[in-house]
């Protein structure tokens, strides 16, 4: 069974609020935990802005939680969330040692899209490379390097209000790892080839007990190497890097839980792991 792991037991992001510490044992909210008394908080910086919903409880706010009304996605992945304390969603996978938002700008699901860009590792001479290992053909992914905890991951983005998954996966690839230098319509195409890879939680440092990352991941593959697959990287808005990443499960460390995510597209391409 899953249990997060990265928004437990440390210092919340940017902030000096340590979380409660939270035992293996204890995410479970159907096990017992006395104890518990985590700090509340959510940080300062996300009152007023557009992306963020107003401070609960509220007279005038009053989504229908675990329902989509088309701007804001407020389902779960992992099905009904409950309230609790009148108002507040709970985090599906467990405690996280903090209440409130923290950084998140949504109450219960926040959800992301996450472009998974692979290509085959080649030569001089464009041949395939095989691992020396497994025999198997070596898959490489577009990673960035993340500015806020400078971990390598996915180039994935939130879903903005109103906008289809579709183009928050395009848009957030021409942002992070292009930063918008493609003139061509040839990555408009490209992104229209997505494979579904995994939609559901996401272990991110963000989590707290009442808003939580869930994400969309597709696999866009160029199999050939002639599109995606030779353009020029650059780093953009939130990224301070990014670089073509050999998929190698023993050397691969990325932010939350991408790791997992991208094993699958690997698994699926029957490569080198
Ligand atoms: C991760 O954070 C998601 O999987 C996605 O990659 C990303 C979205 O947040 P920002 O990159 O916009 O901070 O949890
Ligand atoms: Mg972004
Ligand atoms: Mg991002």
């Amino acid at each position: 069974i899953f249990r997060h792991v990265m928004c437990r037991n440390e210092l919340y992001p940017r902030s000096n609020i340590a979380r409660y510490p939270v035992p293996d044992e204890f995410v479970f909210w159907s096990v017992p935990f006395a104890d518990y008394s985590p700090p509340s908080y959510t940080a300062p910086h996300i009152g007023g802005q557009i992306w963020a919903d107003p401070p609960l409880p509220s007279e005038s706010f009053n989504p229908k939680w675990n329902h989509n009304n088309g701007q804001v996605n407020r389902q779960s992945f992992h099905g009904n969330y409950e309230i609790v304390g009148g108002c507040f969603p709970l985090n599906p996978m467990g405690r996280t040692g903090i209440r409130g938002r923290g950084l998140l700008g949504r109450w219960g699901p926040n959800h992301a899209a996450d472009p998974i860009v692979t290509r085959w590792k080649r030569d001089e001479k464009d041949q395939k490379i095989q691992h020396p290992k497994t025999g198997k053909n070596i898959l490489q992914m577009v990673a960035i390097q993340r500015s806020d905890n400078k971990l390598w991951a996915i180039p994935g983005g939130m879903v903005d209000p109103g906008e289809n998954v579709s183009v928050t996966l395009k848009r957030e690839f021409t942002e992070e790892a292009l930063n918008f230098t493609d003139k061509s319509n040839m990555v408009e195409k490209f992104f229209q080839n997505g494979v579904h890879v995994y939609s559901g939680y996401v272990d991110d440092f963000r989590n707290t007990d009442n808003a939580w990352m869930e994400t969309s991941a597709l696999n866009f593959h160029d199999e050939d190497g002639t599109e995606v697959g030779r353009l020029e990287l650059m780093a953009g808005d939130d990224a301070t890097n990014v670089r073509w990443t050999d998929l190698d499960g023993q050397q691969l460390k990325l932010h939350a839980n991408h790791a997992d995510i991208v094993r699958d597209v690997v698994i699926k391409r029957n490569a080198h792991w």
